[in-house]
């Protein structure tokens, strides 16, 4: 990279454009030490991540399952994968997608236009794309209530009920497109999840404006994390990125790297210069209640926040910002420079002076540190240092906040402690509790997009590859490689006291209260039900499973009928979990401990067909089994 030429703004953004070569570093350390001791409390500084068996992690890591469409839990430090959560995909396990209950939470909040298009296509979209998990927050820390996530696919919001560990709503964003950049609000309490429509198009976007580029506009929406619901919507001057929340409830800011609002790479990178948008929530809310708003989308108010607007104000930044990153003191977000080698330390007690307009936007920032080449995400540990992911020199840079700002202001000092080889070109990293005031400083995670020669080799499609590094000492010493599938983007890493799921279903559970309410309109027994109702050629059939049996052995249908199975799983015990396969009919469901599942199919093949729980209960799960028998008609 030594030809690189310098321009004001730092590297030229045609070499940095063509850099994509993956480098070929050498890992710092392979393993620090052979610890193989009890995992509570946290391991000390320098130990490995190995946790023996039967001990149990110290942190639950919620993983961005990226193109799968799902969200996965990863113990910490083990980097075992503990659970898939199915989201925005079709899982062959549990039926997500495919029973009545996970349907009804992914149409009901689709938009008229979306019913429409997808009726005779399945009813719904089975892909997802998910970047950012976060969780819920109360008063700057995670409050183990929620885990929110984006589908950038098919432009949607999830979100992941804690208890359960399952999607209890999932919405679509009406008038913008391709939601990526996703933070809940970190104070008073989530509150907004606040969502960026990365791509400009059409507001509405309805084929009255076509090949018109100039006329598109980027859509911020501040969702209601508790109803989820949109609350309101801003648009924008070019496009929406990433976005983080201040600590005090007052901002959120968002990166650009297309303020040239182009739709050809060449366009969207012809500026030497982008900016992050800062929105003033209690300016927006105030303009909400005023009425400045016009309603798009059905019923969103949508407020106006280009420029010259009183609701946001435009910070310049060099080259293609990406992440944004706010530090765990409240004082600073971060604005990682991506094509720029720097990153920009918006210092957030200078914004109601930006509001103000006593200040020009630029003043706003208080430090621009060269970190290295290609920044894309920022970390931070709770004792002053950050740690920036550096995507072209496939290094983790560790830098000093306040060095940072001193050398801004003119002293010479060099902000940078250490930078520490990864394999290879990473994207976000997180530290263990580093997006809450809690910032712990034990762990740093990269999610490195590259694996190449990392693992045996799989064939043509490698697995990403995930690195732990520890940072509780001085030093940072890479301890494990971890491969995931699919490209998760981010995670996320939560201190497990506060994360206590439920070990078995409340009867009571909302998820299965609509399929419950028909049993009970059908007059059956809602826990312990053996029932077949006949309504037209709808057909209900109610079952209990107690291990090794469904209450029903056979039941008669006539070909062509509707079947709905309902079973209720009435084993209390944790970890008795069955499951209900129809053979050959492409029906399969997981049926937890105290929960009712139910599936619809057509009856369509006359003759016997067994169906079986899937899921190995019992010494007699073999046994657990039944027959459906189809008349011909
Ligand atoms: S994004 Cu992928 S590396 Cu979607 Cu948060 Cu930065
Ligand atoms: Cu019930 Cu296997």
């Amino acid at each position: 990279m030594s030809e690189d030429k310098k321009t004001e703004t730092g590297f030229s953004r045609r070499a940095l454009l063509g850099g994509t070569a993956v480098a070929a570093g050498v890992g710092a350390v392979a393993s620090a030490g052979m610890l193989t001791g009890s995992t509570v409390p946290a391991r000390a500084a320098g130990a490995s991540n190995e946790v023996a068996p039967g001990d149990l992690d110290d942190y639950y890591g919620f993983w961005s399952g990226g193109q799968s469409g799902e969200v996965r839990i990863l113990g910490m430090p083990s980097m075992r994968e503990l659970m898939r959560i199915p989201v925005f995909n079709r899982c062959s396990a549990t039926g997500w997608g495919q029973t009545n209950e996970s349907r009804k939470i992914l149409t009901e909040n689709m938009l008229p236009h979306e019913t429409e298009f997808w009726a005779d296509k399945g009813g719904i979209p089975l892909n997802g794309d998910t970047h950012h998990p976060h969780m819920s927050f109360t008063d700057g820390t995670y409050d183990g209530r929620y885990i929110f996530v984006n589908d950038k696919a098919n432009t949607r919001v999830a979100r992941i009920r804690c208890d359960i560990m399952k999607v209890d709503k999932v919405i679509s964003v009406p008038n913008a497109a391709d939601i990526h950049g996703l933070r809940p609000q970190k104070y008073p309490r989530t509150g907004y999840v606040f969502a960026n429509g990365e791509h400009r198009v059409p507001l509405p976007n309805d084929g009255t404006v076509l090949d018109d580029p100039s006329k598109y506009v980027a859509v911020f929406s501040a969702i209601d994390g508790d109803e989820m619901k949109v609350a309101w919507q801003v648009i924008v001057d070019g496009n929406l990125d990433n976005v983080d929340a201040d600590y005090q409830g007052k901002y959120a800011i968002a990166s650009c790297y297309n303020s040239e609002e182009g739709v050809t790479l060449a366009e969207m990178t012809s500026s030497e210069q982008d900016w992050a948008v800062v929105f003033d929530i209690a300016a927006i809310e105030q303009g909400v209640k005023d009425g400045d708003f016009k309603i798009y989308g059905g019923d969103v108010p949508v407020l106006d926040g280009r420029k010259g607007s009183k609701y946001t104000r435009y910070i310049p930044i060099s080259n293609s910002p990406h992440g944004v990153n706010a530090s765990p003191d409240g004082n600073y977000m971060m604005i990682n420079g991506k094509l720029s080698p720097t990153v920009s330390v918006i210092d957030l007690r200078k914004l109601p002076d930006l509001f103000a307009d006593n200040i020009q936007p630029r003043d706003a920032v208080v430090a621009e540190p060269q970190l290295g080449l290609g920044p894309l995400h920022t970390a931070f540990d709770g004792r002053g240092y950050a740690y920036t992911t550096l995507f072209l020199d496939s290094q983790v840079v560790k830098w000093d906040i306040a060095k940072a700002i001193a050398s801004f202001g003119g002293d010479d000092v060099d902000p940078i402690v250490q930078k520490i080889d990864v394999q290879y070109q990473p994207g976000h990293n997180h530290t263990s509790m580093g997006e809450t005031k809690d910032a712990d400083g034990k762990w740093l995670i990269s999610l490195n997009k590259f694996s190449k020669d990392r693992y045996i080799n799989v064939g043509p499609l490698k697995p990403e590859s995930e690195q732990l590094i520890d940072i509780s000492g001085d030093e940072m010493k890479l301890v494990h490689d971890g491969p995931t599938f699919g490209e998760p983007h981010d995670c996320i890493l939560v201190d497990r006291a506060l994360v206590n799921p439920n070990q078995v279903y409340d009867r009571a559970d909302p998820t299965f209260a609509a399929t419950l309410a028909q049993a009970e309109k059908d007059g059956v027994d809602l826990d312990y039900p053996a029932d077949v109702i006949r309504d037209g050629n709808k057909v209900r059939v109610y079952m209990h499973s107690i291990a090794p049996t469904f209450s029903l052995e056979k039941f008669t249908v006539k070909q062509g009928d509707e079947v709905t199975i309902i079973v209720s799983n009435m084993d209390d015990v944790d970890d008795l979990t069955h499951g209900l396969t129809m053979a050959n009919y492409g029906v399969c469901m997981e049926v937890g401990p105290q929960q009712t599942a139910s599936v619809t199919f057509k009856a369509d093949m006359a003759g016997v067909h067994w169906f079986y729980c899937q899921w190995f209960c019992h010494a007699l799960h073999m046994e657990m089994r039944g027959r459906m028998i189809v008349e011909p008609s």
